[in-house]
């Protein structure tokens, strides 16, 4: 067991990924990725559906720096529950190079929004993928989705094709721009030009508030590594489709992955696939996280 994953259930990050062939543009965001712990200092959530292996700031910071990018989007992952406290460690760490998602539940105080404010979260996630969370109720997830759009913040969704159904229509309603983790999680082995995938295109095309990460092929892919082949037709529809509400990130240090664990540089080497020119690959990459994420200061 790697001194990163003393407890982990599940694969560690691989501590040596290559450099990936593709060059990333200059400014470029990792606009989905993740701190654990180290469990130590910022123990993980009594809650938890899984232990993760530590994957400290100085770990992100260091893979940021060998694939190429500038800066990072920090999601909170379940494992720290609603404890932002490792985010906002690794945010003041950071300074403007790294901007926050966090996760707060209902009875949350405005003085607390506005110190996540402070520290550079601009967004909250609200989690329905079955296997990680306990059921949330959907009138206190709009009550925050409310509160947080009058901090001109915005909606990250996880969720499962599968459940898309279900959920279409609190989605639909939300107040802000809303950001989908991984394409809604399709079933790949279904086509892309098929009803399920179809219904979350009708979902991005009738609501342009709603933006998708076209990441994770690691995650969703039956054909495996290192070209993930069978999810790229996914991502390159939406990304042809929707180029300036589309995000890309690592998704490091990958969560729950029990099967393979992803070489980083061979994740990176995907994106010229899913974004076939230079000018979608930089919206992809550096204009619309930065829109979002960084606001006026985009071009700092
Ligand atoms: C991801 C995916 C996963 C886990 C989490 O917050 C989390 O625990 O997001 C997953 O297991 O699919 O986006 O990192």
């Amino acid at each position: 067991m790697s001194r990163f994953a003393p407890d982990a259930d599940w694969l560690a990050f691989d501590p040596a990924p290559s450099v990936p062939t593709y060059s990333p543009p200059r400014g470029a965001v990792d606009a989905h990725c993740h701190v654990f712990g180290p469990g130590e200092r910022f123990p993980y959530a009594a809650e938890r559906k899984y232990t993760p292996c530590d994957a400290p700031k100085e770990r992100l910071w260091a893979l940021r720096d060998h694939l190429g990018f500038s800066r990072n989007v920090i999601v909170q992952g379940t494992c720290h529950g609603a404890d932002n406290s490792a985010l906002i460690d690794a945010l003041l760490d950071a300074g403007d190079r790294a901007r926050g998602v966090a996760t707060v539940r209902a009875d949350v105080t405005d003085e607390e929004l506005a110190r996540l404010h402070t520290v550079g979260v601009r967004a909250i996630r609200f989690n329905f993928v079955r296997r990680l969370v306990d059921n949330l109720p959907l009138d206190s997830l709009a009550a925050i989705a409310k509160r947080v759009k009058a901090l001109g913040w915005h909606v990250v969704i996880y969720f499962e094709a599968q459940d898309l159904p279900q959920f279409y229509d609190f989605f639909a309603g939300l107040p802000t721009t809303v950001v989908v983790d991984h394409m809604g999680r399709p079933d790949v082995s279904k086509p892309a030009d098929g009803p399920e995938f179809e219904l979350f295109l009708r979902l991005l095309r009738e609501h342009p508030n709603i933006w998708s990460k076209v990441s994770c092929p690691e995650r969703l892919s039956l054909t495996g590594p290192p070209h993930y082949r069978d999810v790229v037709p996914f991502a390159r529809r939406i990304v042809e489709r929707f180029p300036d509400r589309v995000l890309w990130g690592t998704d490091w240090p990958h969560p729950n992955m029990k099967t393979h664990m992803p070489d980083d540089g061979k994740l990176v080497d995907v994106i010229p696939h899913i974004a076939p020119t230079a000018e979608l690959r930089h919206k992809l990459l550096v204009d619309n996280p930065v829109a979002l994420y960084w606001g006026e200061q985009g071009d700092n």
